[in-house]
């Protein structure tokens, strides 16, 4: 087995008592009128791959029907029928999804007032007892809705948990649940994946637009099996948009020929809820492949009739293909991309400037926020909040604060420097409160160990999403709700438009991921995005029972790994706060001496080295970053003594001899962390050698291969950092005797349980020194 079905492997039930209820319980499909409601479809017939084994559908109830077929159907091991309920007897155990719109059924067994309040995508499942038959009603008030509980139903099945008494009410906390595929950069999930840091560009792209199929005259994209377990996968989650291509924008997505071939691809993706937006190039409009409508550079402008209007064609144009088209995604001014400050005005001049010429066809802007202009200070993580803060508050001629558009939303990355394996969150969150605010997660292990290291990142996703920003009113109260997850889902500050946007792993590997513990990211990043609150340790063990298996041994094992699996990570390679120390541009292996031809891209101007100590000093010492975010934190992190451990460098420069909680010293205390997550890995890989009877032996090899490609290169990322700090902290490395400690902590919870053997640990001297 390849990995190929992600989350969504419906194997037999291997309990037998289990199986037996479950087969009573669930004997047959009702879908009422599931054909009724054909979704648009732009392009009359999509080209199909030739091999094709998965099956279009035309309607949300259709694919929801379709899942529950295939779905009971493996996990029961008989074919489950569909069947109807002509003259109003609904078969003992059926399994009804509809709306009461769409089925009479639902509309007599589910109350209108209890369904009102899951809102449009939310779902109830429902046990019902009626006329001597006991069935299960999934019910949404949308198409959508039910299908979302269809999954959520398997889902139970699939984790082996009982369905004879549901009652299950379901709705998402944040409305858009998106994501960013950037397609072909920092993709490491494609067939050709050869070396560390493969940057597999095009031919590893899971929407390959160049394999196209003639018809009707038009050149389709082939819509391959992969881009539908996608899209059943996303609707698994409840995701509901996908931007399809990089942030450092082509602008051939916004050619004729391509929007035709985007178009075929949101026929594909519409039953399941899945809406296409693009990335652009704020200077598209001067590309000469539009012409004859193309702009000169005086004619950008942005609040020139010419700018909006080209937009507006664009977007037109777009809308005409893909009716319910999301928006746009800008990168501007940020790392070579172009923008308004090139042509004298600011973020909110541009961004509302797009903003306006899409406003009437009802889509959004998402103007990202991942800006450092050297020019703004000295310091990169401090140069977002001083460009957009200020747009945000000033006070606009109505007399109210604030000057984005309405169907702007700022996306912002979790943390202000770059999607590091740790970093405090960003200040902006709860500062921009007259802004519509995306949070921006990265999915794709970028930084996070490619597709060579195994890093589950659902306690990464829920240290940010809980932690709390201290966010005052403007009277400088607390406010009641104010984690970061309160802010983007809106509650916070009563934000009625919310969005959460994850930067997407699909490529066209067998497993769509690269490495299959990558699957576990995009699922605990959806299930997140659904409800922020949820722990991203029970999303670990549903995956692995969907994923892997239902044996108590397997499930417990694989779990223990995954759950320790990130912080070891940041204990190898970034421990203790320190940022950014990779090799230039592939950001897969250490290099914490190198310069790399600018500051804020270098591993030394965020290191800092000295005899004194290391880290950045962003203290009011230093560049008090520590200013902008809300007091209690601003005191919090100001502070050598009250900052976080974990976040310690990011604030200060430590001292080497500076006593830390464990009462070693920051030097001992930083080899240790570098020791403690290089032991952690053999740990996970001694521990998955032992599964290898209970593993299907494809997907055993190819992570056995993974976990000792990790354990080398984890081993390189301590011996390399800790050989450089050494020459400046001039002191031995410890020799501990006791045990290491056996237990990491995530979140405030304890897992692991790994016995660290050999404490000794002696650096290798690197080849060519003296
Ligand atoms: C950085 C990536 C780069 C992206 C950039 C961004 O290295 O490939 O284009 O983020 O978010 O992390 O714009």
């Amino acid at each position: 087995y390849n990995g190929s079905d992600l989350w969504l492997r419906y194997v037999p039930v291997d309990d037998a008592k289990l199986l037996r209820d479950y087969r009573r319980a669930a004997t047959a499909v009702v879908v009422e009128n599931a054909d009724a409601t054909k979704v648009h479809r732009h392009t009359t017939d999509l080209a199909m791959a030739p091999d094709s084994s998965e099956k279009l559908v035309e309607t949300t109830l259709g694919a929801a029907r379709d899942e529950l077929v295939r779905g009971l159907g493996g996990l029961l091991g008989q074919p489950t029928p569909v069947a109807t309920v002509d003259g109003g007897t609904v078969p003992d155990g059926a399994v009804v999804v509809g709306t009461p719109t769409s089925s009479p059924l639902v509309g007599r067994t589910i109350a209108t007032r209890d369904l009102a309040k899951v809102g449009d995508e939310g779902y109830l499942v429902r046990s019902v007892s009626k006329g001597g038959a006991r069935f299960t009603v999934i019910a949404g008030n949308t198409d959508l809705g039910a299908l979302y509980g269809t999954f959520a139903f398997l889902r139970l099945l699939q984790t082996q948990k009982p369905i004879d008494h549901l009652r299950v009410a379901e709705s998402p906390k944040i409305k858009h649940r998106l994501l960013n595929n950037w397609e072909t950069e920092r993709l490491y999930a494609g067939n050709n994946a050869s070396g560390i840091g493969g940057l597999n560009g095009e031919s590893g792209a899971i929407f390959n637009f160049a394999a196209t199929g003639a018809s009707a005259g038009r050149n389709l994209p082939v819509i391959l099996d992969r881009y539908l377990v996608m899209a059943r996968a996303l609707a698994s989650l409840g995701i509901n948009g996908i931007t399809i291509n990089n942030v450092n924008a082509d602008n051939a997505y916004l050619t004729s020929t391509r929007i035709a071939q985007e178009a075929a691809l949101a026929d594909a993706l519409r039953p399941y809820g899945i809406r296409l937006g693009l990335s652009i190039r704020y200077t598209a409009p001067t590309d000469s492949r539009f012409a004859p409508d193309t702009l000169t550079n005086s004619q950008l402008d942005p609040y020139g009739a010419d700018f909006r209007g080209w937009w507006h064609r664009r977007a037109q144009q777009i809308q005409a293909a893909i009716p319910d088209f999301m928006g746009l995604t800008v990168k501007a001014n940020s790392e070579g991309q172009p923008g308004p400050q090139d042509f004298g005005y600011d973020h909110g001049d541009g961004a509302n400037a797009i903003a306006a010429a899409v406003a009437p066809l009802g889509m959004t802007v998402h103007w990202r926020t991942f800006v450092y202009n050297a020019e703004v200070d000295n310091d990169r993580l401090k140069r977002a909040y001083l460009e957009f803060g200020p747009i945000d508050d000033e006070v606009q001629p109505d007399g109210s604060r604030g000057r984005f558009a309405d169907n702007v939303f700022l996306q912002t990355k979790n943390g202000p420097l770059d999607f590091q394996a740790r970093e405090p969150i960003h200040p902006m969150f709860g500062r921009m409160e007259n802004t519509n605010q995306a949070l921006e997660l990265q999915i794709t292990q970028e930084y996070t160990g490619q597709n060579w290291m195994l890093a589950y990142l659902g306690p990464m996703y829920e240290e940010i999403l809980k932690t709390d920003t201290y966010a005052t009113d403007a009277n400088g109260k607390l406010l009641k709700k104010r984690l970061v997850g309160n802010i983007v889902d809106g509650t916070a500050q009563h934000h009625p438009d919310t969005a959460i946007v994850g930067v997407a792993n699909l490529g066209n590997a067998d497993n769509l991921t690269g490495h299959h513990f990558a699957q576990a990211n995009l699922f605990a990043f959806g299930r997140q995005a659904w409800d922020w609150t949820l722990d991203s340790a029970d999303i670990a063990a549903d995956w692995t029972r969907m994923t892997w298996s239902n044996d108590r041994r397997v499930v417990d094992t694989i779990h223990a790994m995954m759950m320790g699996s990130w912080e070891s990570l940041v204990s190898y390679q970034t421990p203790l706060g320190i940022g950014h120390q990779f090799a230039e541009g592939v950001h897969y292996r250490p290099d914490p001496a190198d310069w790399a031809g600018r500051d804020d891209w270098s591993p030394i101007y965020y290191n800092k080295a000295d005899s004194v100590g290391l880290g950045f000093d962003r203290s009011p010492t230093g560049s008090n970053l520590a200013a902008q975010y809300f007091p209690r934190l601003q005191q919090r992190y100001g502070n050598i003594n009250s900052v976080p451990e974990n976040l310690l460098m990011w604030f200060h420069h430590v001292p080497w001899g500076h006593r830390m909680d464990s009462d070693r010293t920051f030097w001992d205390e930083l080899v240790y962390r570098y020791q403690m997550g290089v032991q952690y890995v053999t740990w996970m890989r001694e521990t998955w050698d032992r599964l290898e009877p209970d593993i299907d032996a494809r997907r055993f090899a190819e992570v056995r291969a993974k976990l000792a490609v990790h354990e080398a290169d984890a081993a390189d990322w301590r011996d390399t950092s800790v050989n450089y700090w050494k020459e400046f902290s001039g002191r031995d490395i410890p020799v501990d005797d006791a045990p290491l400690s056996a237990t990491i902590v995530v979140n405030g919870k304890r897992f692991g349980g790994f016995n660290l053997s050999d404490t000794s640990y002696t650096i290798p001297v690197p080849a060519g020194a003296s």
